[in-house]
């Protein structure tokens, strides 16, 4: 027992002193200042275009200059990076930092999982980066999608929470003709189907002309029909159509009985004069010329990011988003969220020295309010690239404490973005680690407030993510790639002639699922391997 005993104190010992030896460079007290000893740590990545020299870009000034390490940055041509990412990591010296590198699942589960050329990096966040751990604590979908199958973290993400981000799709029904006509606010397919009608037949905008309604218009992208199909119970991500029940089972949707659901409504629909007869050949700029044009508004229905973006700012809180519709009373609504993740954006060579330093430093992105490196790296510097302000836009001492709203400050640029590009951060335009979205201080636009508050309560309360980010052998991933292009041509093709009558749901219907049964089966069945892993 003694023995025992003796043996577990000498090796808490030899714990601590290795712990010990493993912070020497790491000043775990202070927040910014991360190095006891100055040291010099390799950075590559690729450069956008529209981007000045990243060591000329304040952000990398200020992370070198309040964690004292020393940045040997080397940027290559974002066009053709991987042409040079690719040999480099087969170097007997690889970089200490692969910033901003677009590294692909594929390229993590081979470099990192196969070859061990990207170095582990769970048990280092858990360890030094309190901030990243925090997010990934609350958001256990966040830490799946950038688990390799091998179960390691190689890359550090960017994260976007903001809510109306996380949507796909907004659908703004225009809530001053449901006031003139007396109706609620759909809940049902088959109530929005009655409103839709009453637009159509009612005199909705009350100028006496009955016939300068149109019910339910939009641009000429399939996915604003596809995307309905959660209204039926199947949620789909837009990038693959493909979700996950409650219980985990995946569905490629157009194999399913609700798709057959949603493409009967939208062909009712488009027969009955409900839809824009134009709306197949009419782009963004079409869309919101009709929507902006002099004189009574016409347009009862659309989807897009922003109300304000189709039809008059003053009309933005006219439209009101469409809920979670249910197919019938006491369905249970859905809607699809994104993981809001782009992986791939941080990694840490093999050969590093000083993982730990690096994940201290790296930490600083993923907060803003104690040490503000969130915001610096999406804003620059505060009182100089921008100002908090109140919700009037003022000034105020009070402002600076709420951080709530701010103003941004781009003299001598021709934008803010062009600015964020040339002076501040490589933010702009390459994906970079950090956070960004909802808990971040807004730039105030009093027209995307409504936007939020619509989001809110029309989405966020049923949303989840439908399909996470996973990871896939080669193989699978060029396999898939294949069977994605012949699907989306064949569902998008049969999709949009059966809207519009030119193929009959009720005689051709058949022959679409025969001709997307195999492939479709196939490519549900490499997604369901690629989650359950
Ligand atoms: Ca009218």
């Amino acid at each position: 027992m003694k023995k025992l005993l003796s043996l577990a104190l000498a090796l808490c010992l030899m714990l601590s002193l290795a712990a010990m030896a493993d912070t020497s460079v790491l000043n775990t007290e202070a927040a910014y200042l991360v190095v006891n000893t100055p040291i010099t740590l390799t950075l590559v990545g690729p450069r956008n275009a529209s981007q000045s020299d990243w060591k000329d870009l304040k952000f990398f000034q200020k992370w070198q200059e309040i964690t004292g390490v020393t940045l040997d940055i080397t940027t290559y041509p974002e066009d053709g990076w991987n042409v040079n990412l690719n040999p480099i990591m087969t170097e007997e010296k690889l970089p200490d930092i692969i910033y901003a590198g677009n590294i692909t699942a594929a390229q993590e589960v081979d470099w990192g999982d196969d070859q061990g050329a990207l170095l582990p990096l769970e048990d280092l966040i858990a360890k030094y980066m309190p901030n990243l751990s925090a997010l990934l604590e609350a958001n256990p979908v966040i830490r799946e999608s950038i688990t390799t199958p091998d179960g390691h973290i190689y890359c550090l993400p960017w994260i976007n929470d903001m809510p109306r981000d996380l949507v796909y799709g907004k659908y703004w029904i225009n809530n001053a003709w449901l006031k003139n006509l007396g109706l609620a606010e759909p809940t049902t397919v088959d109530e929005l189907y009655s409103v839709l009608k009453a637009f159509k037949e009612q005199d909705a905008n009350g100028n006496g002309d009955a016939n300068d309604e149109i019910p339910y218009s939009g641009q000429k992208n399939i996915k604003d029909f596809y995307r309905t199909v959660a209204w039926w119970g199947k949620a789909i991500s837009d990038d693959n159509l493909l979700g996950t029940t409650e219980d985990g089972q995946v569905y490629y949707a157009p194999l399913t009985e609700e798709w057959k659901s949603m493409v009967t409504f939208w062909a009712n629909a488009w027969k009955d004069g409900l839809v824009d007869s134009q709306l197949f050949e009419m782009d963004g700029a079409a869309l919101k010329a009709k929507g902006q044009a002099a004189g009574d508004q016409t347009i009862g229905m659309f989807q897009h990011a922003g109300a304000f973006l189709v039809v008059p700012s003053e009309q933005n809180e006219e439209y009101s988003i469409v809920g979670c519709l249910v197919a019938k009373e006491g369905d249970k609504p859905v809607w699809a969220k994104r993981t809001g993740l782009s992986r791939g954006a941080l990694a840490i060579g093999e050969t590093c020295e000083y993982p730990e330093v690096v994940c201290r430093m790296a930490d600083w992105v993923y907060e803003w309010k104690e040490y503000g490196g969130g915001i610096y790296n999406m804003r620059g510097e505060a009182g100089v690239d921008f100002y908090y302000v109140d919700e009037n836009g003022e000034q105020t001492e009070q402002a600076k404490i709420d951080r709530k709203f701010l103003v941004l400050e781009y003299t001598g640029y021709d934008s803010f973005e062009v600015k964020r590009a040339k002076a501040l951060t490589a933010n702009s335009g390459s994906t970079t680690p950090g956070i960004g979205g909802g808990t971040m201080p807004q730039v105030i636009y009093p027209l995307n407030d409504w936007i939020n508050a619509e989001v809110e309560r029309q989405y966020v309360p049923y949303w989840r993510v439908i399909y996470p980010d996973v990871y896939m052998s080669a193989e699978d991933t060029n396999r898939a790639a294949d069977l994605k292009v012949q699907l989306d041509y064949t569902v998008e093709t049969w999709t949009a002639q059966f809207i519009t009558g030119e193929k009959s749901v009720e005689a051709d219907y058949d022959a679409f699922l025969a001709e997307i049964q195999k492939l479709g089966t196939e490519y549900q069945e490499i997604y369901t391997r690629a989650y359950s892993k």
